[in-house]
């Protein structure tokens, strides 16, 4: 008699879950929000000026405005949630916002319209960059099975101010240098920063008193590092020739 097979999580579900899981001992508590959102909440709130260039670093999918003329998208990050956590609840917050987020531009091997980010806040009175640096190497280490440095390199987003792209050291040749992270040791893994006062001020929490660090990391890239998957569209084409090769999961 053939056996029943048994079900698994999608290597994708799998991630999250333990990503979630991670920050979930650290205190972090979970907030979701809505996948179709305003203009407000996705651009303005998060100090991207209207019509300015910056606003051209996401590729954005418009809906029709709402019945009160407001426009609306598709939320290009999770940022958002954070957001409207931080309207509801005063400071010390200490959230992660995983979800769903959407870009309209053309697909290929590291590009999708669709994918996955894990984003995270903590606002407190001395919530430093220092704090996010730990935060993290216990982060990767967990997620990885192993020690894992990070470094930080100075970078530009609208609503981090120092913002800050972070590297952490190779997990396959611990930082020698391998065909994985192109010899340099080091992998692109996460943008972060010091949330930009304007920020915390737009949602009244005051930013002489209050101040925190954020992140965001995209989860189709941790899937397809730490799995050695080549072309992210492999995660969503429902192919179990795949799939089945996390049936351990
Ligand atoms: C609030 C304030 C600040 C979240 C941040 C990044 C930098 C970042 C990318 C990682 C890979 C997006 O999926 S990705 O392409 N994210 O580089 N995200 S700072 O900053 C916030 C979020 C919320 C209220």
């Amino acid at each position: 008699m053939q056996e029943a097979q048994k079900g698994h999580l999608h290597p994708m579900t799998h991630t999250i879950r333990h990503m979630v899981g991670i920050f979930r001992d650290l205190g972090f508590i979970i907030a979701e929000g809505p996948e179709i959102e305003t203009e407000h909440y996705n651009f303005d709130a998060l100090n991207v000026p209207k019509d300015h260039p910056a606003r051209d670093l996401w590729d954005t999918f418009w809906l029709k405005p709402d019945a009160s003329g407001e426009r609306r998208l598709l939320r290009t990050h999770t940022s958002p949630v954070q957001i409207r956590y931080m309207e509801a609840h005063q400071p010390p917050i200490k959230i992660i916002a995983p979800g769903k987020v959407f870009r309209y531009e053309a697909t290929d091997a590291t590009h999708e319209v669709q994918f996955y980010q894990l984003e995270g806040l903590w606002v407190g009175r001395d919530v430093a960059l220092s704090d996010l640096k730990g935060v993290l190497a216990h982060f990767f280490s967990k997620l990885f099975g192993k020690e894992i440095k990070t470094r930080f390199r100075p970078s530009y987003f609208p609503f981090v101010e120092p913002g800050v792209e972070v590297d952490m050291s190779c997990f396959k040749c611990g930082g020698e240098g391998c065909a994985l992270c192109k010899a340099s040791g080091w992998i692109e893994i996460m943008g972060a920063g010091m949330v930009h006062p304007n920020v915390l001020n737009n949602v009244g929490i005051n930013s002489r008193e209050w101040q925190g660090f954020a992140f965001g990391i995209g989860v189709d890239r941790v899937v397809m590092l730490k799995y050695g998957i080549e072309d992210v569209r492999l995660l969503y084409q429902g192919d179990l020739r795949v799939i089945n090769q996390f049936s351990t999961m």
